[in-house]
């Protein structure tokens, strides 16, 4: 039976009350052999826990909190065949994409999973989501990658975003099919295509003024957007635009401040607003115009994995063209095209 070792980071799975409302607590692997006490030993891999310093709720997440997971993984790679990484739904989307990024090409799987009420509550589903994640991670079927194991399914990691505030099946991925369907079996509907090899466990810089956002919306400020565009501290922006990819031009000005960023190095990147589909920058002429500024389109990746992609090529040192060029395409599957 393969050994798995889960990463216990924070989030609601392993909470419990205080006045102040919900908190992380130390101490999950106990209670999570309380809970599993009567379950069939045999039909789930061993594992252990380590509970990383200092646990958190993941809105509190910073980029510096995937450096010491991929410390940990590399701490650890060899002595077990799969890791399950137990974090708070609020960030898990761009964790997981983040890690995909910085790890590349996997031989072991790593499975982000969480849930919405603690672990001990009536109708938790951390349980299900542990136990879950623990015999994917057993799986001969599982794909070798970063996934987000949640409710019923397993999803590419930089696929996924947290789709519900309130339902249990809160994650999905709206531009790629599930990896795995849990029902009373374990179906995959197609193997993985991601090449599989060793990872990169070189930490990143993190700089946290490189990335911004900038959600295009009917009564912006073209000021504070220009300002935003000029800021010198700016590497990469994700264009947050309508539909298909388009902008509001501003009579053109929006598209030179534009222009004038990229032609500084700022790699920008169109993100479309839409739940589902892909930017096709040219379908409309207010999108093509975003050609000749120098944007990215961003096929059909969603906001968390734009994120994620910026940082961590970033952080990897990549700049002006070198960087446009990765942002064209997809590196582990996060985008179609
Ligand atoms: N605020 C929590 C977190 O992201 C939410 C959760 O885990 N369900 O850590």
């Amino acid at each position: 039976m393969p050994r798995v070792l889960m990463l216990y980071t924070g989030g609601t799975i392993g909470m419990q009350p205080s006045p102040q409302g919900y908190i992380p607590c130390a101490g999950l692997a106990e209670r999570l052999a309380a809970h599993l006490a009567l379950a069939d030993p045999y039909r789930l891999p061993a594992f252990d826990v380590l509970e990383m310093q200092p646990l958190i709720d993941s809105a509190e997440l910073m980029p510096e909190t995937w450096n010491r997971l991929v410390a940990v993984l590399e701490t650890h790679w060899q002595a077990y065949d799969a890791f399950v990484v137990l974090h708070g739904t609020d960030t898990m989307a761009y964790s997981a994409a983040a890690l995909s990024f910085v790890l590349g090409a996997l031989n072991k799987p790593v499975i982000f999973t969480g849930s919405q009420i603690p672990l001990g509550e009536p109708r938790s589903d951390a349980l299900n989501s542990v136990v879950s994640a623990l015999q994917l991670a057993a799986h001969p079927a599982t794909p070798c990658e970063v996934s987000l194991a949640f409710h019923d399914r397993l999803l590419r990691g930089n696929r996924a975003r947290k789709m519900r505030t309130q339902g249990l099946d809160a994650f999905d991925s709206p531009n790629f099919p599930w990896l795995a369907e849990l029902g009373i079996g374990i179906s995959f509907p197609q193997p993985s295509a991601l090449l599989s090899g060793k990872p990169n466990f070189a930490p990143i810089e993190v700089d946290d003024e490189a990335v911004a956002v900038l959600p295009l919306h009917p009564g912006m400020s073209l000021r504070r957007a220009k300002a935003l565009l000029a800021d010198k501290t700016l590497k990469g922006l994700v264009l947050y635009s309508y539909g298909v990819g388009n902008p509001l031009s501003f009579e053109g000005e929006l598209l030179d401040a534009l222009k004038a960023a990229s032609e500084r190095g700022v790699a920008l990147l169109n993100v479309t607003q839409c739940a589902q589909g892909e930017v096709v920058q040219g379908a409309y002429a207010t999108g093509a115009a975003l050609n000749q500024a120098g944007v990215i389109a961003g096929s059909d990746i969603t906001l968390e994995a734009a994120i994620a992609k910026l940082t961590v090529l970033i952080g990897q040192g990549l700049l002006g063209a070198t960087l446009r060029k990765a942002l064209s395409a997809p590196m582990r599957g996060e985008c179609s095209r």
